[in-house]
């Protein structure tokens, strides 16, 4: 009898998670109880040590995107869920970072990004981060050929990005807010 409930309380405790972790992720990430539950389930199938590797990043993004390379992306996109960059990314890590890029304000969802392409992590983001993120999700869509010029080229969508940041704040905001804001953004 207390072999069978001590059987069944580990095999609650690695497919469910307890009582203060569900209270602690349902502030942190506003997914509701069973939300969370069915995340947790899922993840420790992929990881039922808890640790999300590199390896299992490029395996999930291999399925979405079977006629690209994930490699490059993957690596740049494991650097912002791996938050304390141990090399793994626990379940909190992951569902935090799930939270963030679902239902997070526009800020929280800026400052995401913005790690994304510091790639460095050095505060800011230089034009040749810009252009390798861009390149590797070209490389994720199988899209990414040295033959490809013109507005195709992630060189010229580097360009029409930082176009588009220009004109979009040029609408809305002073110069010296613009400049202001612009400095912020590629300090982060
Ligand atoms: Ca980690
Ligand atoms: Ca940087």
């Amino acid at each position: 009898m207390g072999t069978a409930a001590s059987f069944l309380f580990s095999c609650r405790n690695i497919s469910k998670l307890n009582k203060n972790e569900l209270e602690e992720l349902e502030s942190t990430t506003n997914f509701k109880t069973q939300q969370l539950q069915k995340w947790y389930k899922d993840f420790m199938q992929d990881c039922p040590d808890g640790h999300m590797t590199k390896e299992v990043f490029r395996k999930i993004y291999g399925q979405f995107f079977p006629a690209g390379n994930p490699s490059p992306f993957v690596d740049y996109i494991f650097n912002v869920f791996d938050s304390n960059k141990d090399g793994v990314v626990t379940f909190k890590e992951f569902i935090t970072a799930i939270a963030v890029t679902t239902h997070g304000s526009v800020d929280d969802k800026l400052k995401w990004a913005f790690k994304l392409y510091d790639i460095d992590n050095d505060g800011y983001v230089s034009r040749f981060e810009m252009l390798d993120v861009v390149t590797a999700i070209y490389q994720l869509h199988g899209r990414f050929h040295a033959s490809v010029r013109g507005r195709d080229a992630p060189d010229e969508r580097v360009n029409q990005l930082l176009v588009k940041l220009d004109k979009a704040e040029c609408s809305t905001m002073s110069s010296a807010e613009r400049n202001n804001q612009k400095e912020l953004f590629m300090r982060g």
